[in-house]
């Protein structure tokens, strides 16, 4: 068996308790987060995330048919790391869509077989509550068949300002219109002594949470993210997991941790590093065994590459995301992977992997099975 070969190669010595509690399904602590971080035998964490996955998975690996809508870039936010946003509506870099180009899109989406849209976007200056709720129902009432998984917290929290209502009265009137489920982003480092440095206007770990805790017990399901590889610890990251952890076992709304890999040109922060390879398999692997009340973890091949998130899909990983047909966040910012993904392609880079391919719904419903 995989897992007792790999033990037996084990070369840190440090990491045997923690080794142990996960044979032994324990709970890890944030001591044993921050170890395992630690350790160089990179091969003995993926041998273990990829036992944990299989157990949780079996050889399953996923993917969905989706497309990325972000319809403005104009923010009032001024997050470092962001490449994508502009402050200035007037910027030759700014853009705003109208409710035709946003159609458009959602069209080529149905019209190549997607079953989500995923719309995140700027906090636009201008805009109200309305204009956003728009956008939702005119995708719903035209293409009924797709999934709108739209606005992160962050952006739910700038409706809530913009119109006076309670979080939850936002998102029952965002699911009124068609809304489907909630993005992670936002996350980033939910350390404030980071927060300040990296997001210095964005809403803290605690709204986060709770906008998201708020859209589970409504009936809506959300996915959570991380921002790594910029000026944060590997403590802030396993005290950013575990909170995560705390809040799930509160609702068991998340379908889906994504870690997402720093990319660090045309932006403010003085971080002029891509993460390695090995921080990218670290990363996903920790996070497969301290998040144990999360189904899927996911290799987001647009920041860290599809070489290595094919590579992590034994380390941890079981899910790829998708085609995403065109990616504007990453990209701005330095992102070396392409805009979008064939469905073929993916298929091919999980079948190489060793790995069952599954063409998913965005609740990880099965559409086929590529055995
Ligand atoms: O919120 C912004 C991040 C997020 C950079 O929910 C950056 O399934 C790296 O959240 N380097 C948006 N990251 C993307 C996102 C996402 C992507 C795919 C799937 C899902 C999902 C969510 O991207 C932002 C921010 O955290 N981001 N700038 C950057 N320079």
């Amino acid at each position: 068996m995989n897992i007792e070969l790999a033990l037996k190669l084990a070369s840190d010595r440090e990491i045997f308790p923690v080794v142990d509690k996960i044979l032994e399904g324990e709970r890890l602590s944030f001591e044993d987060g921050v170890k395992l971080f630690n350790t160089k035998d990179i091969l003995t964490l993926g041998a273990l995330a990829n036992y944990i996955t299989e157990q949780k998975n079996g050889k399953y690996a996923y993917f969905v048919i989706n497309r990325q809508i972000n319809p403005t870039n104009v923010c009032v936010l001024d997050c470092k790391f962001c490449a994508f946003a502009d402050m200035d509506k007037n910027s030759p870099k700014a853009y705003e869509m109208s409710y035709d180009q946003i159609l458009e899109k959602a069209k080529y989406a149905v019209d190549n077989g997607a079953v989500e849209v995923h719309i995140v976007g700027g906090l636009h200056p201008d805009w109200d509550f309305q204009r956003y709720l728009n956008i939702v129902s005119i995708i719903k009432k035209n293409f009924p068949q797709l999934h709108i998984k739209a606005f992160t917290a962050v952006e739910i929290d700038y409706f809530s300002k913009l119109s006076g209502l309670s979080y939850e009265d936002v998102l029952i009137k965002l699911k009124e219109a068609g809304l489907d489920s909630l993005p992670g982003g936002g996350a980033e480092i939910f350390s404030p002594s980071v927060r300040k440095v990296i997001a210095p206007k964005k809403i803290g770990y605690q709204k986060y949470l709770e906008i998201h805790k708020i859209a589970h017990r409504l009936g809506l399901h959300s996915t959570t993210t991380m921002l790594y590889g910029h000026v944060e610890s590997y403590e802030d990251r396993v005290d950013h997991i575990l909170k995560i952890r705390e809040a799930q076992d509160e609702t068991g709304g998340f379908t889906c941790f994504i870690p997402l890999a720093y990319q660090p040109e045309n932006n403010d922060l003085p971080v002029y590093d891509y993460t390695s390879g090995i921080d990218d398999l670290k990363t996903i692997a920790v996070s497969r065994l301290l998040l144990d009340n999360i189904t899927h973890i996911k290799a987001y091949w647009v920041m860290i590459g599809e070489k290595t998130a094919q590579v992590a899909l034994n380390f941890g990983a079981d899910d790829m995301d998708g085609t995403v047909m065109e990616e504007k966040i990453a990209h701005f910012a330095g992102a070396k992977s392409p805009t979008q993904q064939a469905k073929e392609r993916l298929i091919r880079l999980i079948k190489e992997a060793g790995k069952i391919p599954v063409e998913r719904d965005t609740l990880y419903n099965h559409i086929r099975v590529y055995e």
